[in-house]
């Protein structure tokens, strides 16, 4: 089974960097095909706790190479600075590829994602502010910067104008900031050139030789199924393809070579930023799941909304990716309730759905139908084997299996490498 897609199913940070960093020991490439620097993986080996933002978690493994794939919008700045803090920290971080064709995020990326936010007011979309949404804007609009060109200063200076022509307008008459200027962008961006050089790859042919040779390749989804720019529940999405099919846009490999897809969902659910969230809590029940599941993003450490886990959500992400197998992790946290709600199916004002509205009003209308399940209050964080659940945790994990109609594969039961339940 040579190409595994990691995706996340519900709305992100369900440990999806885990998930990759787990499988490192049998594989060979790991891909990062979508988002960039807003992505926060968060990987425990041993006492050493890693955040990454833009670099595959497949960092982390020796004998991996970590690939940047065409489509993924980079930071220079945050690229380096995320290279070197691993290199102090003795990780080997050599093998990196570099996508000719993956976009980069400028200066007046970060700007127009930051005044943005602001100007949208209560309609914000609560973004990581690290210019996502304006980077693959300008790569839709045919203005943006790709790696390649950093190598030829005449096409770079061209396209920079090009692209401030509409972003100064936008800066000086709308947003009252002051214009930023072509020469200032090009030299920031080519104080990376050099160090960037020997990193840069046709990553799409690199991958499919790989493939070819019998490698095993992960696509390492960043973001998940609800904040995809088309599946998820737009506008409050992320601007790239985070499910399964971006595996294959994003790296340059078909969709015929992606053999297994992984589902990473969490035994209940977070969201950061703004929009619908039919299981989220706002009582005692939401505090507990965020103090105990530590509950705070990874890039902005903005305390995370979160909710009772939402069987409609996972069926409708194994539709969309074709999930073939779930991996579903923290489920130690739900450890101390006497009772655990899962929502089954969505109230509309009288109205029951039992798939997801097809009318995204309805869906900031719904109302979760919860069907409740017995708790347990045994530590399960030492527990290695199915059986070695306490017969509640067996039966609350068995009972979303069948409702998402999806084999649970692995259950995590902590934050470490070695924390997991690996079922056949
Ligand atoms: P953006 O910055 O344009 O991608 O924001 C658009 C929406 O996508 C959400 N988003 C995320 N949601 C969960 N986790 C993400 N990564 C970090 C983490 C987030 C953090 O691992 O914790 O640290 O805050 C992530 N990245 C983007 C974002 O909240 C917006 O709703
Ligand atoms: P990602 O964005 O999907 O990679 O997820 P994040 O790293 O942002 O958030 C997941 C968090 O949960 C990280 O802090 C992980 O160390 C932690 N984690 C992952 N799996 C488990 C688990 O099974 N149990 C517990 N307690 N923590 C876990
Ligand atoms: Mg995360």
């Amino acid at each position: 089974m040579p190409g595994i897609v990691i995706v996340g199913v519900q709305w992100g940070d369900e440990g999806k960097g885990k998930a990759t960093d787990l499988l490192g020991e049998r594989t060979d490439w790991v891909v990062k095909f979508n988002g960039g620097n807003n992505a926060g993986h968060t990987v425990v080996v041993g006492d050493e706790k890693y955040a990454l933002h833009l670099l595959p978690s497949g960092i982390l493994s020796p004998g991996v190479t970590p690939v940047i794939g065409n489509g993924v919008v980079v930071d220079l700045e945050v690229l380096f600075a995320e290279l070197d803090a691993l290199s102090a920290r003795g990780i080997d971080v050599s093998r990196l590829k570099v996508s000719a064709n993956a976009h980069l995020i400028t200066h007046y990326h970060r700007t127009l994602d930051k005044v943005t936010e602001r100007f949208l007011g209560k309609r914000q979309i609560g973004t990581t502010g690290r210019g996502i949404g304006p980077a693959y804007a300008d790569k839709i609009n045919r203005v943006g910067i790709r790696v390649q060109d950093l190598f030829d200063e005449s096409i770079l200076r061209q396209k920079i104008e090009g692209a401030l022509d509409q972003k100064n307008h936008l800066l000086v008459k709308v947003f009252n900031r002051r214009a930023i200027t072509c020469d200032e962008i090009l030299e920031d961006l080519l104080s990376y050139a050099d160090r960037l050089a020997p990193l840069v790859a046709d990553t799409g042919l690199l991958l499919n030789d790989a493939l070819d040779a019998g490698d095993v390749v992960v696509f390492e989804g960043g973001q998940a199924t609800m904040l995809d720019v088309d599946h998820g529940t737009y506008p409050f999405v992320t601007s790239s393809s985070a499910t399964a099919g971006g595996a294959s846009t994003g790296s340059g490999v078909g969709p015929g070579r992606l053999d297994r897809i992984v589902g990473i969902v969490k035994a209940y659910t977070t969201r950061v930023g703004s929009g619908p969230f039919p299981t989220e809590l706002f009582d005692e029940s939401g505090d507990f799941l965020r103090a105990r599941g530590f509950e705070f993003g990874t890039t902005t450490g903005r305390p995370r909304r979160v909710g009772w886990y939402d069987a409609p959500i996972t069926r409708y992400a194994t539709r969309v990716n074709g999930i073939t197998d779930l991996v579903l992790t923290k489920l130690d946290i739900l450890t101390g309730l006497d009772e655990i709600p899962v929502c089954v199916a969505y109230d509309v004002e009288g109205r029951r759905f039992d798939e997801l509205p097809v009318n995204q009003t309805d869906f900031h209308h719904a109302k979760p139908i919860l069907e409740m399940f017995p708790g347990w209050h045994e530590d399960i964080s030492g527990a290695r084997t199915f059986e070695d659940l306490p017969q509640a945790a067996r039966d609350y994990v068995l009972a979303l299996e069948q409702m998402s109609g999806t084999h649970i594969s692995v259950i995590g039961v902590g934050p470490g490498r070695d924390a997991v339940i690996v079922r056949r």
